[in-house]
């Protein structure tokens, strides 16, 4: 039998609701975790299973910046297609959005803010050569209910879905990547919005059962996030530093500043007087004096950190943080932040924050 041709499609549209207020401004698949976007790392995924045709789901809103991440991103000999997707309708509904674009072919499709640790490569190669119609990845999760959820039998075989339970039938979570063949397109026509108004893939794939084709899952290994909130994005922050942070100090550090552990720093960037304990990646042309940077923090470009300590947090650029009481931790800071101690003799806290932002102060 001929192995199948297959096309990447990353969802990369969406609406970033439990990421505000960053993703007023952002695109949520751009927030970088390790200072590199999220999107990149589902592209590289793609292109180390071999993948080299892909098409990115875009939203009205967000697209031209996406546009522009992926040309910085973009390695030689990889065929981009953007298609936008008019409303964010659902994953199913991205995927139908895709259909011109597979032309008929059988596809990876994986969403631009997940974030996994194992390479693709033998479930895409074993996907070429079999007949299973879809192949899906599960993994354990504490909360199911957050989830699409499979229910297996005594055999392993998924014989139910079901997206975001009340009453999760086990803890197996779909994860955000699905290999399909285009009969996903026959499942998809034939599924209704849910409740929350949006074409689930679960759905379709429940669909896919329901019409007798092979669903297969596979266990999946090493760790898998998604970064639609907060905390999961300071987690997916940990483990990228964990796997891949490796000293390599371009700017310079003076005598009285120590490094330790594994310590990126960028050109131009200046550490003054400073302890610096990795893993920590800080990027280009920051200035760090007097401070205190701890375990699994990544500093995007341009940031100034004085006279502060900061642990296990993501700074997006040019955020100035001075003069603080208490260690900054678990904090995302969008760019352009500025957090400083206040003139004289403050009584109570002094905010601008906006729509939506978060602030838990001890
Ligand atoms: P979700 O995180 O499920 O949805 P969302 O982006 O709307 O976020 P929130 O719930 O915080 O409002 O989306 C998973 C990925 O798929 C993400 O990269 C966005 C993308 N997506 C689309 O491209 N089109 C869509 O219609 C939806 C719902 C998501």
């Amino acid at each position: 039998m001929p192995s199948r041709r297959l096309k990447g499609l990353v969802l990369a549209g969406g609406k970033g609701t439990r990421l505000r207020p960053l993703t007023y401004t952002t695109a949520k698949q751009l927030v970088p975790v390790a200072n590199r976007p999220i999107l990149w790392y589902a592209l590289d995924s793609l292109v180390a299973a071999g993948i080299d045709d892909i098409g990115i789901i875009i939203s009205p809103e967000t697209g031209e910046s996406i546009k522009k991440s992926v040309t910085a991103w973009k390695p030689s000999g990889v065929k981009i297609t953007f298609i936008v997707q008019s409303e964010p309708a659902g994953l199913a509904h991205a995927a139908k959005t895709a259909e011109a674009y597979l032309d008929n072919s059988a596809f990876v499709m994986y969403l631009g803010d997940n974030l996994i640790q194992s390479g693709l490569l033998p479930l895409v190669e074993d996907f070429r050569k079999n007949t299973a119609d879809a192949q899906i990845l599960l993994k354990p999760v504490e909360n199911p209910q957050a989830f699409g959820v499979a229910e297996l039998d005594a055999a392993g075989q998924v014989i139910h879905l079901e997206e975001k339970p009340k009453e999760p039938k086990s803890n197996m979570a779909l994860v955000g990547v699905y290999l399909f063949t285009p009969v996903v397109f026959e499942a998809i026509a034939k599924i209704k919005p849910s409740p929350r108004g949006e074409l689930e893939i679960t759905d379709a794939i429940q669909m896919l059962i329901t019409m007798g084709k092979i669903v297969q899952s596979h266990p999946m290994e090493g760790w898998w996030l998604d970064t639609g909130k907060k905390d999961d994005l300071l987690e997916a922050n940990r483990m990228v530093l964990d796997d891949y942070c490796q000293t390599n100090i371009q700017g310079s550090v003076d005598s009285q500043s120590q490094l330790r552990g594994e310590v990126e720093i960028g050109v131009g960037t200046i550490v003054k007087n400073s302890i610096i304990q990795g893993p920590v990646r800080i990027a280009e042309n920051c200035v760090i004096e007097d401070a205190y940077i701890g375990p699994y923090t990544s500093i995007a470009s341009g940031c100034q950190i004085s006279k502060a300590e900061v642990e296990n947090s993501v700074f997006l650029e040019n955020c100035v943080v001075s003069g603080l009481q208490s260690r900054l931790e678990q904090s995302l800071l969008g760019q352009g932040c500025l957090l400083t101690k206040a003139p004289g003799q403050p009584v109570g806290y002094r905010l601008m924050l906006g729509d939506h932002s978060v602030a838990e102060i001890g």
